[in-house]
């Protein structure tokens, strides 16, 4: 069984793993599966045989013998539910994994997006200096309350599983703040997580595609 996902030809970050691919090539690495990656240029995303994998025009795609999905959460949601390795195997364990799954995506990633919107595409506006106070409040309210949560625990609940994957993978996105600078337990979260042999691979693999043409 071949599994083929789409990156970016030119990820916009140099390899610093904050496109969404990133999130499925780690998933992929944990469970132990092989795949091979498409690299698309902009234009390419955009054209009608692309759109036919992505109806919006985005990485990441997945492709898995006649199945095609798209949405990074319900790629990571299908190798975690066919694959040992990133849900417990009891149904309660497996549902609660599957909320912070939701969480990651649904609840702490949207505020991280507003802001980053905000910064990359709104500077030039004159609302601009008054909202970001704003969205970074509205950030720094969602690290708060995950942080209590977390407290000392190694991972959200219990073992290591997608919940946790996708949830660092958001979080890495306010790396070039100082947002997560007030919450050491979460530093230690994402760097734990980044420890892992399965993260390190993915990570490199996703490097390389800069790294090869620079
Ligand atoms: N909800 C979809 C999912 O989860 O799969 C969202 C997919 C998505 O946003 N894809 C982005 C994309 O294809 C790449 S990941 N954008 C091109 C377009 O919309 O035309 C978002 C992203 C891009 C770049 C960085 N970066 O350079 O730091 C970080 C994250």
């Amino acid at each position: 069984m071949t599994i083929t996902i789409t990156a970016f030809e030119s990820s916009p970050d140099r390899g610093r793993g904050l496109a969404r691919d990133m999130r499925v090539r780690w998933a992929l690495e944990e469970v132990g599966l092989p795949y091979e990656v498409r690299l698309v240029s902009f234009t390419e995303m955009k054209e009608p045989a692309f759109l036919k994998l992505q109806p919006f025009g985005q990485i990441p795609t997945y492709e898995e013998v006649d199945l095609v999905l798209f949405e990074s959460g319900a790629i990571v949601w299908h190798i975690a539910q066919t694959h040992a390795g990133l849900l417990p195997g009891e149904a309660e364990g497996r549902a609660r994994a599957v909320t912070w799954m939701v969480a990651a995506l649904n609840t702490v990633e949207p505020p991280i997006l507003d802001r980053e919107t905000a910064i990359l595409l709104e500077r030039d506006k004159p609302w601009h200096a008054e909202r970001l106070p704003m969205l970074d409040e509205r950030v720094r309210k969602r690290l708060d309350q995950l942080a209590r949560r977390l407290g000392d625990a190694e991972w959200l609940d219990g073992a290591f599983s997608a919940g946790d994957l996708l949830m660092v993978t958001v979080l890495r996105r306010l790396a070039t703040s100082s947002l997560l600078q007030d919450h050491n337990n979460l530093l230690a979260y994402i760097a734990r997580a980044e420890a892992r042999p399965a993260y390190k691979r993915a990570f490199a693999d996703q490097l390389a595609v800069f790294t090869s043409r620079a």
